[in-house]
C-alpha cells in the first residue's frame, strides 16, 4: 500500500486559513458590517412569548448593507417588521430586507422598523445576543439589553 504524504507549504496554509475563517465567518463569527448600537429588546408581558427589538444600525462602508434576517439562540425565529398607516391604522407588516444606506444611519424604533421576536421563554436574560445577517451571508452579532417595557 501507498501512502501519500502532502506538504503544503506556508504560504499556501495561511491561504487555506484566511479560507476557513471565511467559512466560520458564514457560520456566524462578525466581521463588523454595521456599528449596532442602543439595542434592547423589551421584557415579555406575562403570559405572552412574542416580544420587539430595537437598534441603531449604522453603515460606516462605501457600500449599502442590506440585513436580510435575525436569529437568537433564545427565540424561536424572528422577523424584520415596519409599521404602515393604514386608513389611519397602524399596521405591522413583515419585510424581507432593511437596507441601510453607505454612511447612513438606520434607527429600528418603536413605532417603526423593529425585530419581531416569537418563541420567546420567560424569565428573560438581562443582555441577551443576537445576530443579524446580510445578503452576501455574512453576519454579525451583538447583545441588546433587556427592556421592561412598563419603564
Ligand atoms: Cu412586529
Amino acid at each position: 500500500m501507498k501512502t501519500i504524504s502532502v506538504s503544503i507549504p506556508a504560504f499556501l496554509m495561511s491561504q487555506l486559513l484566511l479560507l476557513a475563517s471565511g467559512f466560520a465567518a458564514a457560520e456566524g463569527a462578525s466581521p463588523a458590517m454595521l456599528t449596532i448600537s442602543d439595542a434592547y429588546v423589551r421584557d415579555l408581558i406575562p403570559g405572552r412569548s412574542m416580544t420587539a427589538g430595537f437598534m441603531t444600525l449604522h453603515n460606516p462602508s462605501g457600500k449599502p448593507v442590506t440585513l436580510t434576517r435575525a436569529c437568537a439562540r433564545w427565540a424561536s425565529s424572528i422577523e424584520l417588521h415596519t409599521h404602515t398607516h393604514e386608513d389611519g391604522v397602524m399596521r405591522m407588516r413583515e419585510i424581507d430586507t432593511i437596507e441601510i444606506p453607505a454612511g447612513k444611519t438606520v434607527s429600528l424604533e418603536p413605532g417603526g422598523l423593529h425585530l419581531m421576536i416569537f418563541g420567546v421563554e420567560a424569565p428573560m436574560a438581562e443582555s441577551l445576543e443576537l445576530m443579524v445577517c446580510f445578503d452576501n451571508e455574512q453576519c454579525q452579532s451583538f447583545s441588546a439589553d433587556l427592556v421592561d417595557i412598563r419603564d
